[in-house]
């Protein structure tokens, strides 16, 4: 029996790091200006269209995490930002992809929505009332704090 418990606790601990290896990181970007927060609609995949997200995409092999939220937001909305703290925990999404949120600043550019409808700027009092997607929701206390300090 102690053997079935050991080789059954070597079996999760070999899957959790399988999980771990495995996992595919999608970064975002809190970009925040005069106390507002740039957040921006959905327009595809079909299963996402209408919520709204922190904007970023996935990271590629090789690719540093704040490297990868500065192309993001090249590609995205066509402005420049540095990349700070990671702000909230590393957040699952589906199959073996995990959300990491990252403060970043405006360096140079005026955001506009190149790839998705609509980019907007929120204040502290709209955050709770937008249709975020999930994963995104988890960091809205995080949010808040970078909105409001307390
Ligand atoms: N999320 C998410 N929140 C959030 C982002 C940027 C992404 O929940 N703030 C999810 C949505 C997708 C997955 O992460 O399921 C990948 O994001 P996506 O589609 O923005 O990444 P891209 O642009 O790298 O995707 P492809 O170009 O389709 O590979």
């Amino acid at each position: 029996l102690a053997l079935k418990v050991l080789q059954a606790r070597a079996e999760a601990v070999s899957a959790r790091s399988r999980e771990l290896v495995g996992a595919k990181v999608v970064v975002a970007a809190a970009i925040v200006r005069d106390g507002l927060l740039l957040a921006q609609r959905r327009g595809h995949p079909e299963r996402l269209a209408g919520g709204w997200e922190l904007p970023g995409g996935r990271v590629e092999p090789g690719e540093d995490d704040r490297a990868a939220v500065a192309r993001e937001c090249v590609e995205e909305l066509g402005a420049e930002v540095v990349a700070g703290e990671q702000i909230g925990p590393d957040i699952p999404l589906r199959a073996d992809h995990l959300l990491r949120v990252y403060r970043a600043e405006l360096v140079a550019g005026e955001p506009r929505a190149l790839d998705h409808p609509e980019v907007r700027w929120i204040g502290s009092d709209e955050l709770d009332n937008l249709n975020w997607l999930a994963a995104d929701r988890v960091v809205l206390p995080a949010l808040h704090d970078l909105l409001d300090p307390p």
